[in-house]
């Protein structure tokens, strides 16, 4: 489990006066912590190619893009740390627990801190607050991974036979991950989640012991699409939502489907598409003809009958008002 993150950021690493620290949770000390960040920079420096230019003195810490060189494990005053330089002037450093094995989180590390500065620009190096929100943010998602996907691996592969996999996906916003909370805990709030950036583990023991569900909920921001691909192995069911009220993004939903359909043999594998946000379309009968016209619009749009796959079932939802939530999950069990 992470304990600990900090940034070291400076004009030059040889003179801990020109460094500037920040931690988070707990505080690493400029005065007190001096002889632990010499080790660290020097552990790092040592461990990696050259990357410490000396020329940098001189020049400012604006930045365009950031690059970052391969993280470094060490342990330093019996703390597990784990280090990444970027662009030869910051190094941002986790400190682990004992028996946490680091490279488990070397993926999320890099790409969390390149997407974070690379992608969504998130911090500038300019501001305080900006940084400490920075620090803040990769700290929690980092935390949050360990905890769920990292500790539970091996619950996946001992569950295996008990637990069904489920592959939840989807482009972004459309309600993954409120149905999965709602299935999981019977909530819905419209200002709780934010968008998901890895895998998200959920298990599910259905309450009249038809059996175990490992929901697999899936980040849909555009970045994350191609890792659809590692996770859909071995799944005994998939469901694909789609966010019914907003017409803009069908096309792109129908195309983020089918790439992964084409991609993938799935047509052993039953399939639920998910018409989610029914609420915010204007259907005065619900259970009558225009809501049946308004299914056969959908299906036909994404184009559903071209699949070899003769096992799946769309279903209209709003996990807002919960409606049709119980079908989903006897669908689900009925299914599989
Ligand atoms: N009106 C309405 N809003 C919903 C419904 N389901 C989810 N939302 C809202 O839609 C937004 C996105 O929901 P999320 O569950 O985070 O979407 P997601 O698909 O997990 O998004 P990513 O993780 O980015 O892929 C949130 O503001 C939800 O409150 C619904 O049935 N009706
Ligand atoms: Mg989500």
């Amino acid at each position: 489990m992470l304990s600990n993150i900090f940034l070291l950021i400076g004009k030059s690493f040889y003179d801990l006066k020109d460094v500037d620290i920040y931690s988070y949770p707990d505080d690493i000390n400029k005065k007190k912590d001096a002889d632990f960040i010499h080790k660290v920079i020097f552990g790092h420096d040592h461990n990696s190619d050259p990357i410490f230019d000396d020329q940098s003195s001189s020049q400012t810490l604006k930045f365009e893009n950031y690059e970052m060189d391969c993280p470094v494990s060490q342990i330093v005053d019996g703390q597990n740390v784990y280090t990444i330089c970027v662009n030869s002037k910051m190094i941002i450093g986790l400190i682990l627990e004992q028996d946490d094995n680091p490279y488990d989180y070397k993926e999320i590390f890099e790409e969390l801190a390149f997407d974070l500065l690379n992608n969504e620009k998130c911090c500038a190096f300019e501001d305080e607050i900006e940084i400490e929100n920075f620090l803040i943010t990769l700290f929690i998602d980092i935390r949050r991974y360990g905890d769920e996907f990292i500790k539970k691996t091996p619950e996946i592969s001992f569950a295996a036979g008990i637990f069904t996999k489920i592959f939840l996906f989807g482009i972004d916003d459309v309600g993954k991950s409120s149905l999965v909370r709602r299935i999981k805990t019977g909530k819905f709030n419209d200002n709780y989640l934010t968008p998901t950036r890895k895998f998200n583990i959920e298990y599910i023991q259905d309450k009249e012991g038809k059996g175990g569900l490992a929901i697999w909920d899936l980040p849909g921001q555009r970045t994350f699409r191609e890792k659809w691909l590692t996770g859909i192995q071995d799944s005994n069911l998939i469901i694909y939502m789609i966010d019914v009220a907003n017409q803009l993004r069908f096309e792109e939903a129908r195309r983020e489907f089918w790439n992964l359909v084409r991609e993938y043999d799935l047509s052993e594998i039953p399939i639920i598409i998910l018409g989610n946000k029914v609420d915010l379309i204007n259907i005065k009968d619900k259970n009558g003809d225009q809501l049946h016209r308004r299914m056969q619009e959908m299906i036909d749009f994404l184009e559903l009958d071209k699949l070899d796959n003769n096992n799946w079932r769309f279903l209209f939802t709003s996990v807002k008002t919960n409606y049709n939530i119980k079908e989903v999950m006897e669908t689900v069990f009925n299914m599989i």
